[in-house]
C-alpha cells in the first residue's frame, strides 16, 4: 500500500484494540459523544448505574430535539432529567428547541481528525468535517463516555469518486439518494463510505453533510469525507477557523471497495414508500397529488436547504391542498433566516413554521392525512413512521419539495423553468453566520451537589439475567427482509414519551406488524420463559433505539435468528443479553413456522466455543425439523452475552 485513505488515517489515530482487518473487532478512543434525549435518557440512566463520576471524553453534548411535544409531564420531566444528568456528568446541555443535534454538533463542537459515537443513527453525519462519527445504541455510548473504546468490526472501505458539478436544479440529496438507488438500504452494511475526487470542491460542507447523514440509510458504518480548503471555509464562517486541520488521502491510496458518481450526470431522485431505498427518477412519479410537503430534519438542515425553497416560492402561495410544514434546524438558522429574508419568503408563501427539532421526522406531530401523499427532505420513511397507518410519505431534496408544494403534485423542479419562467437560484454562503450559544448549557466543575431530577415516568432499568444453557421457547413472529426499527418499537408522540419506562414502552413492541404481539409475548413469557423470533435480511435496520432490543427483552425475547443484521441492532441485542443467531443456510426460514416451539441446548458451551448451534423446531402436527445456526459476536461480545449484557460485564468489573 502506498499511502492511507482518510478512513484508515482516522483509525489508526484512535486504535486501542485489534488491527485493520475487515471483519475483526476493533477497539477505538472516542473524542467526542453525542446524545439525543429520545435515546439519551437511557444513556444516562446507565450513566448512573455506571457510578460515573465525570464524562472522560473531550466533549459530550446532551441534546433535546426529538421528544419536543408537551401534551403532559413525561417529555417535560424528561428534559429536567437530562438537564440535571448533563450537569451532573459533565456534558453540555443543549436546551429543548435549541435544534436538531447532528447540524448543531457540527456547527459548535465538530472537529476534524476526532472521533465520535452518538447515540442516534444519524450521528455519522459528523463524517462531513473528517470526522470518524459513529451511530451506535446508548449503552455504546455510555461506555464510550466513561472512557472505554468503541468497538466494532473494521469495516471494508469503499471509496466513491465524485467528479463534476451538480447540474442546476439537482443538489446533495440526490447524491446520497443516487447512492441509495444503487446499493439500497443494507448495500452499506460492513463498510464505511469515503468520498473523494474533484467533484468534492463543488460540495459545501453542509452538502456533505446531507450525504454523510443519510449514509445511515445505506446501512454503512459510517461516512468519511476529508478535512479540505471548504471545511476551512465551513468552520471559518462558524467563527471557528482555529478547529480546522488538514486531513486528506494520500496519493495512492487504496480502497477495498469502489463507486464513482458523475455529478452532472445526476437528476432529481425521490424515494417512494415505504423505504429510503425504493428510489426512482422525480419525473417517474410527477403529476401525482400531494396533502403535505415537510421540509427540515438532519437529512437537508442547510441554511441553503432553506434559501433554496424560500427562494422557489418567493412572491407565490403554495397550493390550498398542500400543508407546507418547515421545521427549522435551530435557533441560529432561524436568526440567518430572517437576516436572509427566507423566513420571510416562505412564510409568505404560507408556511407552517414550528419550533426547531426533528418533528415529523420521527412522527412527533404533523402525521399526515389519511390516503395522502407526504413530501419530505427528511431520511426515512419506513411503514407508519409519519404516526399515519399505512402513510405515503415520498423523501426527497428540498428542490422538489419546494417546487411541488407551489404545484400541489410530485413536480420535477427542473420543470419551475417552463411552469414559472424560473431560472436555478444559486446560492451564495455567507462568509460568517450569526452563531447562537445562548441556548448551550456549559458543563460545570463542581458537579458535587447536583442531584439528579427523575419525574414519575422515569423508571430504573431491569436486571438482566446471564444466558441459559437450554431453552425450550415459541417462536412468536416471523418476519420478512429490512424490517425496521420503526417496525419492531415505532416512534411518535404516542410512544416516544415512554422512553425512560421500559415497562410502558414495550407495549408497543412489534405492534407495527401484529397488534397481538405484547399479549402474546407476555404469555409465553409466563409460559415457557421467553420467546424466539426469525427474520430475514438485514435485521432490525433503521435507528439505534435500544429501545428495539430492550424492550423485546423485558418481554422474554431469548434469540433472534435472522438471515442478517443491521449493524446497530445487532450490537444493541449483544448488549442486552439476546443472542443473535445467523442462519446457516438462508432457506432454513422457510422451515420454521409462526408458533413452532424451538428447543436449543448446550447453548452457552456452543456461543463460547463459537460451535454451530442445533436449533430443533418441533411443529404442532409434524415431525421435528433440525437446523443449524451460529453467531459472529467477538470475544468480548461473547464475555457480554454470557454475562446477560453490558451492565452486567460493567458491573462485574466495577466490582473487580
Ligand atoms: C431516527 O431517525 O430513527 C431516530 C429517531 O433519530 C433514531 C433515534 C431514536 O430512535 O431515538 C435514530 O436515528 O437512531
Amino acid at each position: 500500500m502506498s499511502g492511507y485513505n482518510v478512513t484508515q488515517k482516522l483509525i489508526n489515530a484512535h486504535l486501542i484494540d485489534g488491527e485493520l482487518k475487515p471483519g475483526k473487532e476493533i477497539g477505538l478512543k472516542i473524542d467526542q459523544a453525542l446524545l439525543q434525549d429520545a435515546t439519551g435518557t437511557l444513556v444516562q440512566l446507565e450513566l448512573e448505574a455506571m457510578k460515573l463520576d465525570r464524562a472522560k471524553t473531550e466533549v459530550a453534548v446532551q441534546y433535546v430535539d426529538h421528544n419536543l411535544l408537551q401534551t403532559d409531564f413525561k417529555n417535560a420531566d424528561d428534559h429536567a432529567f437530562l438537564h440535571s444528568a448533563a450537569q451532573k456528568f459533565g456534558l453540555w446541555y443543549s436546551r429543548p428547541g435549541n435544534g436538531v443535534s447532528h447540524p448543531l454538533h457540527m456547527e459548535r463542537f465538530g472537529k476534524p481528525g476526532k472521533t465520535l459515537v452518538g447515540s442516534d443513527s444519524h450521528s455519522c453525519a459528523a463524517g462531513s468535517l473528517g470526522m470518524l462519527a459513529i451511530g451506535t445504541g446508548g449503552l455504546d455510548v455510555a461506555a464510550a463516555i466513561a472512557g472505554q473504546p468503541y468497538y466494532v468490526k473494521m469495516p471494508q472501505v469503499m471509496g466513491v469518486k465524485l467528479t463534476g458539478n451538480l447540474p442546476d436544479w439537482v443538489s446533495a440529496k440526490d447524491v446520497i439518494l443516487e447512492m441509495l438507488r444503487r446499493h439500497d438500504v443494507k448495500g452499506g452494511v460492513g463498510k464505511i463510505i469515503e468520498y473523494y475526487g474533484d467533484g468534492l470542491a463543488n460540495l459545501s460542507a453542509m452538502d456533505r453533510h446531507v450525504i454523510a447523514n443519510m449514509g445511515a440509510e445505506l446501512g454503512a458504518t459510517t461516512t468519511v469525507f476529508p478535512s479540505d480548503q471548504e471545511t476551512k471555509r465551513f468552520l471559518k464562517s462558524q467563527d471557528r477557523e482555529a478547529d480546522w486541520s488538514e486531513l486528506v488521502a494520500d496519493e495512492g491510496c487504496e480502497y477495498d471497495l469502489h463507486d464513482e458518481i458523475v455529478l452532472d450526470d445526476l437528476v432529481p431522485l425521490i424515494a417512494m414508500p415505504t423505504s429510503p431505498g425504493n428510489v426512482v427518477p422525480v419525473s417517474e412519479v410527477a403529476g401525482k397529488k400531494i396533502g403535505q410537503v415537510v421540509l427540515g430534519s438532519s437529512a437537508n438542515p442547510g441554511l441553503r436547504d432553506f434559501w433554496v425553497a424560500g427562494a422557489i416560492v418567493k412572491d407565490k402561495a403554495v397550493n390550498p391542498d398542500v400543508s407546507f410544514d418547515v421545521n427549522p434546524t435551530s435557533r441560529q438558522i432561524i436568526q440567518n433566516m430572517i437576516e436572509n429574508k427566507t423566513f420571510a419568503n416562505l412564510i409568505t408563501a404560507g408556511a407552517r413554521f414550528h419550533q426547531s427539532g426533528c418533528m415529523g421526522c420521527i412522527g412527533m406531530g404533523q402525521a399526515p392525512a389519511s390516503n395522502t401523499i407526504s413530501l419530505r427532505t427528511m431520511p426515512r420513511n419506513f411503514p407508519d413512521r409519519s404516526g399515519t397507518k399505512d402513510d405515503q410519505v415520498y423523501l426527497c431534496s428540498p428542490e422538489t419539495a419546494a417546487a411541488s408544494a407551489l404545484t400541489g403534485e410530485i413536480t420535477d423542479p427542473r420543470d419551475l423553468e417552463e411552469l414559472y419562467g424560473m431560472t436555478y437560484p444559486k446560492y451564495q454562503a455567507p462568509e460568517m453566520h450569526i452563531i447562537k450559544m445562548d441556548m448551550f448549557v456549559a458543563p460545570v466543575e463542581d458537579t458535587s451537589k447536583i442531584e439528579l431530577k427523575k419525574g414519575p415516568n422515569i423508571k430504573s432499568l431491569p436486571h438482566i439475567d446471564v444466558l441459559q444453557d437450554t431453552y425450550d421457547v415459541p417462536v412468536i413472529l416471523k418476519m420478512g427482509d429490512n424490517v425496521s426499527t420503526d417496525e419492531i418499537l415505532k416512534a411518535g408522540a404516542e410512544v416516544l414519551p415512554f422512553r425512560s419506562n421500559l415497562p410502558e414502552i414495550s407495549k408497543y413492541s412489534y405492534t407495527v406488524i401484529d397488534e397481538t404481539f405484547y399479549d402474546r409475548a407476555m404469555e409465553t413469557k409466563d409460559q415457557y420463559g421467553g420467546h424466539v423470533v426469525v427474520a430475514g435480511e438485514n435485521y432490525a435496520q433503521g435507528s439505534s433505539r435500544e429501545h428495539a432490543a430492550l424492550a423485546p427483552k423485558y418481554l422474554g425475547q431469548v434469540a433472534v435468528i435472522a438471515k442478517s443484521y443491521a449493524r446497530i441492532a445487532w450490537q444493541n441485542l449483544v448488549n442486552f443479553g439476546i443472542l443473535p443467531l445467523e442462519f446457516i443456510n438462508n432457506e432454513d426460514l422457510d422451515k420454521i413456522e409462526q408458533g413452532d416451539m424451538v428447543h436449543f441446548k448446550n447453548v452457552r458451551k456452543n456461543v463460547q466455543n463459537r460451535e454451530d448451534i442445533e436449533v430443533v423446531i418441533k411443529k404442532k402436527d409434524a415431525i421435528d425439523v433440525t437446523i443449524k445456526a451460529r453467531h459472529t459476536m467477538s470475544d468480548r461480545q461473547i464475555r457480554v452475552l454470557l454475562i446477560g449484557g453490558i451492565i452486567n460485564d460493567f458491573k462485574e468489573k466495577l466490582t473487580a
